[in-house]
């Protein structure tokens, strides 16, 4: 997961940087995750809409945009910034938390904690590098290479390294790239790896040797670097491209990035791509649409809402196309689920 989104270019993108600072100081400093949500619905409806917005009152037709949302727009335009917002730039304990979340492993609640045991730098932070656990060292080791996205171009590269290595060891293994990469974005903040094994069912118990065989692999060939966590179905890393990973390969200096890898069984794949391939707002509203035509969708299965509210027996699926058709939803590209 990347905390930088790729900067707006839009006809909006002064009133979209707004919301979205907005939204990172709800969910990082408050812990108001629904009102977090909120801002980022507004930002991510208005980066969609094509004309220059000149009033609160043009900006609340849109889909997200509220009364609080659209009074917010109105001070923008008139004054040129928010009051709320300058104040918040200017107060400490706001913009250290802020910086601190940034740290991947490092969440509100951490954040909060060591900005109250006295910690106010990332140096603050390395210099007392034993109060972090392990994942949140990594995270503020790699902290300038993790601020940075990664171009599609570099994505391309990543991904033949992963396929090639991970189908190599056993073709029984399928890998594919979702997450913003699968979505065709121009940039990505990580790499989401949804992996597969042959004849592998629900009741299998070998999921742990056939995720820790693939980053094993991936570690012999000095391409995962660091691990963040490993369980049965999932690993956080790090990982690198190198010259000789890279076919007709330059001395350019790659960087550290993300990759998580999850390891799904046959039967929940498609659950689990349409899942990972996001984006977490369209997610969000797809779930909220199937509870509506009475269907509950988690990354694994989708069930009918029994008449008790208890959901019933997962569903038979065998592709993201029936996923949709079950809640009775036009079917849209991966690069159409951007909200
Ligand atoms: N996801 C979700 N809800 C979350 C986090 C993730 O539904 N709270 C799903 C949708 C995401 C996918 O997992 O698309 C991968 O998560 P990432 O955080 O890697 O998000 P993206 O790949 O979409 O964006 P980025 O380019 O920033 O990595
Ligand atoms: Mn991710
Ligand atoms: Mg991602």
């Amino acid at each position: 997961m990347s905390k930088r989104k790729a900067p707006g270019e839009n006809a909006n993108s002064g009133i979209c940087d707004f919301l979205i600072e907005l939204s990172d100081y709800e969910k990082n400093v408050n812990r108001a995750i629904h009102k977090s949500t909120a801002y980022r619905k507004a930002a991510s409806a208005i980066a969609k809409y094509d004309k220059k917005i000149t009033s609160g009152k043009e900006a609340k037709q849109l889909e997200g945009v509220g009364v609080k949302i659209a009074a917010k727009i109105d001070e923008f335009l008139s004054t040129g910034k928010l009051a709320k917002l300058e104040k918040v730039r200017h107060d400490e304990t706001s913009l250290v938390i802020n910086l601190f979340t940034r740290v991947t492993g490092i969440g509100p609640v951490a954040a909060r904690k060591l900005y109250d045991d006295g910690f106010r730098t990332l140096d603050d932070l390395r210099k007392n590098i034993n109060k972090l656990t392990h994942h949140q060292q990594i995270g503020l080791k790699h902290f300038d290479d993790f601020e940075k996205r990664i171009p599609r171009d570099e994505m391309e590269k990543l991904e033949k390294v992963v396929v090639e290595n991970i189908t190599s060891l056993d073709s029984a293994y399928t890998a594919k790239i979702c997450g913003s990469y699968r979505r065709g974005a121009k940039s990505s903040g990580d790499i989401d790896v949804l992996l597969t094994y042959a004849s592998h069912g629900s009741t299998d118990g070998k999921n742990k040797t056939l995720l820790q065989r693939v980053v094993g692999q991936l570690e012999k060939i000095s391409f995962v670097t660091d691990t963040l966590s490993l369980g049965d179905t999932k690993f956080m890393g790090v990982c690198r491209l190198s010259k000789s990973l890279v076919k007709n390969g330059t001395d350019e200096k790659y960087s550290f990035r993300r990759i998580d890898i999850r390891l799904i069984p046959h039967d929940q794949y498609h659950c689990a791509l349409l899942y990972f391939t996001g984006s977490d707002l369209f997610n969000k509203r797809m779930r909220t649409h199937a509870l509506e035509q009475g269907f509950t969708i988690n990354e694994y299965s989708i069930r009918p809402q029994g008449s008790t509210g208890v959901a019933g027996e997962a569903l038979s699926v065998s592709s993201e196309k029936d996923i949709f058709e079950y809640i009775d939803m036009k079917y849209l590209e991966p690069c159409d689920r951007m909200e």
